[in-house]
């Protein structure tokens, strides 16, 4: 993914319509759109193909199963048009693997989810989260998911993965996150859903976080 204006939307929204209007209204402001169990299990998988026709398309499906249907999965996505998948790292090892190989093979890019931004992941995934990055870095997958909503673990989690992998990072605006903040604490992207879509005008809300994110990217 190449990064322009360090800005991914998170477009959870449900209607057919209102995406493609919204995607259409930020395309020249984010790098990608991400897109998630919300809008395709009300549209269907056709969406992403429709929705590439704007931006590189990140398909939130946070895989989560053994090596041999992780992979199934990912044909899946990739076969649909997405350019990426979100995978989940808490399976451990050979579950990654198996979608990193089928990734660098249809040169797309997998990423993987460390430590999520909500105040649940303290009770069980902030404990795991580091290991999940240094095991995402020996995988060599495109990057990682890691939260703006605490941008020191961000700092942390880019010690422990070096500069040779990416990290996106989603909180910011409803769950409280700062996009600068977390651009200074060494995220490459961050990815916005609600602060844009619900915004009165998607395209201001998105030119506004990607002004605010210029000078440290
Ligand atoms: O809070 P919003 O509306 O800006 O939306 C944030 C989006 O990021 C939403 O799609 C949510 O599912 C996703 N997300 C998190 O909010 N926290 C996480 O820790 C991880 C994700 C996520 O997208 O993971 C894969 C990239």
């Amino acid at each position: 993914m190449e990064r322009k204006t360090g800005l991914i939307l998170a477009l959870d929204v449900t209607d057919r319509l209102e995406a493609v209007e919204i995607s259409e209204k930020v395309a020249g402001y984010v790098d990608a759109i991400k897109i998630g169990y919300p809008l395709v299990l009300s549209t269907g998988m056709d969406m992403i193909s429709q929705l590439s026709k704007f931006a590189p398309i990140i398909a939130d499906f946070k895989v989560a199963d053994i090596p041999n249907t992780n992979r199934l999965i990912c044909e899946q996505v990739f076969k649909a048009g997405a350019d990426a998948v979100i995978v989940q790292g808490f399976t451990g090892h050979d579950s990654l693997e198996a979608a990193v190989k089928l990734a660098k093979e249809e040169n797309k890019d997998i990423y993987v989810v460390t430590e999520m931004s909500h105040p649940g992941a303290l009770d069980f995934m902030q404990q795991v989260g580091e290991g999940i990055a240094k095991m995402a870095a020996d995988a060599k997958a495109s990057g990682v998911v890691a939260p703006a909503t605490r941008p020191e673990r961000v700092a942390e989690i880019r010690k422990i993965i070096g500069n040779d992998l990416s990290i996106i990072s989603p909180g910011v605006g409803a769950q409280g996150g700062s996009a600068s903040d977390v651009i200074k604490a060494g995220a490459d992207w961050v990815i916005v859903g609600r602060a844009i879509y619900q915004a009165e005008d998607p395209a201001m809300a998105a030119k506004k976080l990607v002004d605010e994110m210029k000078e440290f990217i």
